[in-house]
């Protein structure tokens, strides 16, 4: 990197609970531990974070990422060959959504779920093309105290489930499938995690990869998840952001559940995206203080009864 070294930056919330945009910043200039340290705290607090007009290289874009811990690779996503770190998420005509659009935090079918992603968008459609996060601890505090406490200590199962149909078709394709289900052994997950730094309750599951609560039966286990999903639906929720070329947005898939909303196909809509590695998940930990009563509003919410 070069140029002037950028100075502190200004954090401006955008919603009670979840999303800020963070000012004065460009990223292909250097960036002191002080600056970046206020952008990961403001990550912790508002739990998905963007930054406008960063017009800055694809290698900018990785070693911006590697200051929030080691890098992931992908392996459902095409990638550069010579930057296997780096997803090419490039949808158009020939190029249908794959599975985005569905409410998800990313690769929880990996024993250790990624932690934070990278998002930048290269090009945007002629219109449309937004993405959606929802605030998955206010989706946990806004549940009754009862399901609060039936849930806590519950376990899920969690695969790849819609990226299978990559592997449909002749036998390569299914020693290949067989291959992906070796590699993600179906990992079990805390329904509820208490996040490792912000210390919040957490609703850990997700449409996209879960696969089935343990201990119960099918029945019960779907029409229960199906209540706890509905959680990332609720509008008072979620932040919905409209990309320009050059926005960049980090978010904490631990807080979180995004969404790309899918209302532009066939138009071309082009991303880069670079993902941190994450370790264990700590389950519900009934002495955990938050360090900051950030629920305290998705609680008087739901306490109006307006769900
Ligand atoms: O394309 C988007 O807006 C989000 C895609 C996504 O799910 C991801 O990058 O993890
Ligand atoms: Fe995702």
């Amino acid at each position: 990197m070069t140029g002037k070294i950028n100075g502190e930056p200004e954090v401006v919330r955008c919603h009670r609970l979840i999303g800020a945009e963070v000012r004065g910043i460009d990223l292909s200039r250097p960036l002191a531990d002080s600056a970046f340290s206020r952008i990961y705290s403001a990550l912790l607090e508002h739990k998905v974070i963007f930054f406008r007009n960063q017009h800055i290289t694809t290698e900018q874009q990785v070693e911006f990422a590697r200051r929030f811990g080691p890098l992931e690779q992908n392996p459902f996503r095409p990638q550069r060959e010579d930057l296997p770190e780096l997803q090419i998420i490039k949808n158009d005509k020939d190029h249908p959504v794959l599975s985005t659009d569905v409410w998800h935090a990313d690769l929880t079918f990996r024993q250790f779920p990624t932690k934070f992603t990278i998002l930048r968008c290269m090009q945007i459609p002629e219109y449309g093309g937004d993405t959606m996060w929802a605030d998955m601890c206010a989706a946990y505090e806004g549940l009754s105290p009862k399901l609060r406490e039936f849930i806590t200590g519950l376990t899920a199962l969690h695969d790849f489930k819609n990226f299978r149909v990559l592997y449909k078709g002749d036998e390569a394709k299914r020693a290949q499938l067989l291959q992906m289900e070796e590699m993600f052994p179906n990992p079990s997950h805390p329904v509820v995690i208490t996040h490792p730094e912000t210390r919040q309750r957490v609703l850990f599951v997700n449409r996209q990869f879960t696969l089935r609560l343990e201990g119960m039966s099918d029945l019960e286990s779907r029409n229960l998840l199906e209540i706890l999903y509905q959680q990332a639906s609720i509008p008072e929720y979620q932040y919905r952001l409209s990309w320009q070329p050059g926005t960049l947005v980090v978010w904490d898939n631990r807080l979180c559940q995004h969404y790309a909303v899918n209302d532009y196909y066939p138009h071309p809509r082009h991303m880069e995206r670079v993902a941190v590695a994450g370790d264990a998940l700590p389950a519900f930990d009934p002495a955990a203080k938050p360090v900051r009563d950030f629920a305290t509003i998705a609680r008087v919410h739901a306490h109006e009864g307006l769900h």
